[in-house]
């Protein structure tokens, strides 16, 4: 029956954490994935989710269903987290949210409602670059994707002229999808005065703004920092879609937490809103998981372990920016590495686009054991005071050549 199926490719990202399984040596290292690991390069359970969970076990829940938009507790707490307490739409009741399957479940469950009833046209403007899952997730929710310049190549930072040239032609009422910060794979964000900007031009030519939010928290270690694009945007009346993962912030990657959001005029739009998306939902997977929905509502609902949480996902925070000085120095003083690496210690985040070549990337893999994607971006959290010497004198060997 299969016999026409043509092989498909690796996921570019995930392919990378294939290929370094397989590699035996004892040096390797992963910088693929973009997976918080701690200073030993263990995979980091954080203590307020075991908190959570002893809490959660102890309240001897149940294991029924959960509605088809999912915990209401959480979903409540999770768009209080994005919105901010205070934000209007939220206080009015206008703000329509449902649990996801995590950051892309969101993604998904977004591109799908606006392909059904966006009623302008079916277009979303990405980024480039951009993750690499945000094309295959929009294109097979039935919408149209383009792209709008992000990236500079020549000052490695944010093409901020062409980015606004780009959505100034865009046509009207064109989705435009914004990574709310921590923009992966670049690092780059846009400063508050180019987000205000931002915000203007897709209020002037009638865009649609679509906020992917993976990385609360990781930008700059304050849940409210990072929120300050999507907030703003609010404040100035827009309406939104946003899709939050728990994958980065909580490290409840595999539970699969998130939530999708759209702000509405008012409380009975929203429940029509509401209906549509149970519609959208329910014929792809019914309702959601309940474990990483009880675990993050826990955290977000007790204030004791909310600000044990904050407090662990500034050290995540810190430990990455941490590394980026290290592999810095280690570049610019230690061995001279031809080349300019302040972008290293510049950028946000989790990534750090590094301007290494797709031929860079092929030799630290044979020669050095070193894996991270063919665009030359490094997930930062992957290092530590263990291996970032082998990085960096690999590093210094593939451009010396
Ligand atoms: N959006 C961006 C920009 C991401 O980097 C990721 C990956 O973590 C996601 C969305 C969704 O990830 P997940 O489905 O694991 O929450
Ligand atoms: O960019 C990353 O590394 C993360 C993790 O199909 C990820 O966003 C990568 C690929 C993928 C799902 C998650």
């Amino acid at each position: 029956v299969w016999s026409a199926v043509p092989a498909g490719p690796p996921d570019p990202i995930l392919g990378v954490s294939e290929a370094f399984k397989a590699d035996k040596d004892p040096r390797k290292i992963n910088l693929g994935v973009g997976a918080y690991r701690d200073e030993h390069g263990k995979p980091y359970v954080l203590t307020s989710v075991k908190k959570a969970e002893e809490l959660v076990a102890s309240s001897d829940p149940d294991k029924e269903y959960l509605p088809i938009t999912g915990h209401a507790g959480f979903t409540k707490n999770a768009a209080k987290l994005a919105y901010g307490a205070n934000s209007i739409p939220l206080t009015q009741g206008a703000v329509a949210v449902t649990q996801s399957i995590s950051g892309t479940g969101a993604l998904r469950i977004g591109g799908a409602f606006l392909a059904r009833h966006y009623p302008n046209a079916k277009t979303i403007y990405l980024p480039t670059p951009s993750w690499g899952n945000h094309t295959p997730i929009f294109r097979d929710s039935g919408l149209e994707v383009r792209g709008y310049r992000y990236f500079n190549k020549e000052t490695v930072g944010l093409d901020f002229e062409g980015l606004k040239a780009d959505l100034l032609a865009a046509p009207e009422q064109s989705i435009v999808l914004l990574h709310a910060c921590a923009h992966n794979p670049t690092g780059i964000d846009p400063t508050h005065e180019q987000w205000q900007e931002i915000s203007n031009i897709v209020k002037e030519k009638n865009l649609f703004p679509f906020f992917d939010m993976a990385y609360q928290g990781f930008a700059t270690g304050s849940i409210s920092n990072d929120a300050f694009a999507v907030r703003h945007f609010v404040a100035e009346g827009h309406q939104v879609a946003l899709a939050q993962s728990f994958a980065k912030n909580m490290g409840l990657y595999g539970e699969r937490v998130g939530a999708f959001s759209l702000t509405t005029a008012d409380p009975e739009e929203k429940a029509r809103v509401d209906s549509q998306l149970k519609i959208v939902i329910r014929p792809m997977y019914s309702n959601p998981p309940l474990h990483g929905a009880r675990i993050a509502n826990a955290i977000l609902s007790n204030e004791a372990l909310y600000g044990e949480w904050e407090t662990e996902v500034k050290s995540m925070a810190d430990r990455i920016i941490s590394m980026r000085e290290k592999l810095y120095n280690m570049l610019t003083h230690d061995l001279k590495t031809p080349g300019e690496w302040g972008h290293i210690k510049s950028q946000i985040g989790m990534f750090s686009f590094t301007g290494l070549t797709p031929a860079h990337t092929q030799a630290l893999a044979e020669k050095a054991h070193v894996y991270m994607t063919r665009d030359g971006r490094i997930s930062m959290a992957g290092l530590n005071s263990g291996n970032i010497e082998h990085f960096a004198t690999s590093v210094d060997s593939a451009v010396k050549g």
